[in-house]
């Protein structure tokens, strides 16, 4: 298969109501605030695209990347940031729940989770949803660089046990340490790939 990254990448947008239709197989960033979403697309990409930050709640549009005009990547806001307004919360539910509904184009969901943190009923309650929707997903237990090495493989295995999935369906993942890069990339690429 031909290899996609490193490569450039254009923006396309941030969509806070509804995000245009397009052609082009999309791959979706989702998980908490603060998980590093944007973090894992720059990495992923090979370019600083997305915009990262150490305040959470950094993205609150859905911010769409088009590659090489072979497929986007689109990286939504981040949930259960405890410091935004009710409504706020309410409208980025929608403005995920509506973008993840009937869409075709969605080839694969990258599920971030905390892999420092206990498993989270709020990443239990957005892989629910995936699923009853019948999208792909594979987790990206992020973050893996402040656990002991030793201890790594474990919890993410602990982590997938706990919320039902199996062992192989969360990767362990590192942005600063690049760890689970290879493993992402190709995930997407198979993704994507026709067929
Ligand atoms: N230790 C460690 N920190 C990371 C890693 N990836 C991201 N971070 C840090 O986590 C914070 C949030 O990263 P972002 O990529 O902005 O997270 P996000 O999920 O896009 O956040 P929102 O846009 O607010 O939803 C930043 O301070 C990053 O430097 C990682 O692999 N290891
Ligand atoms: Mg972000």
């Amino acid at each position: 298969m031909k290899r996609i990254f490193p490569t450039t990448a254009r923006f396309v947008g941030a969509f806070t109501d509804r995000v245009p239709a397009s052609t082009l197989p999309e791959v979706v960033f989702a998980g908490r605030s603060n998980v590093g979403k944007s973090s894992a697309i720059n990495l992923i990409v090979g370019q600083a695209i997305a915009r990262t930050s150490s305040t959470p709640g950094r993205t609150q549009s859905i911010n769409v990347f088009d590659i090489a005009d072979r497929l986007r990547l689109v990286d939504l806001p981040g949930y259960g940031y405890a410091k935004v307004s009710k409504s706020m919360r309410e409208d980025w539910k929608h403005l995920i729940g509506g973008y993840l509904t009937d869409r075709t184009t969605i080839k694969l969901v990258l599920a971030l989770m905390d892999a420092r943190r206990e498993p989270q009923d709020l990443d239990r309650a957005l892989l629910e949803q995936l699923g009853a929707l019948g999208l792909p997903v594979l987790g990206l237990a992020t973050k893996v660089d402040d656990l002991p090495k030793p201890k790594r493989n474990s919890t993410v295995a602990a982590l997938a046990a706990a919320h039902g999935l199996p062992a192989d369906a969360v990767i362990p993942f590192s942005a600063t340490e690049k760890i689970g890069l290879e493993e992402a990339r190709e995930a997407i690429a198979w993704a994507i790939a026709d067929g």
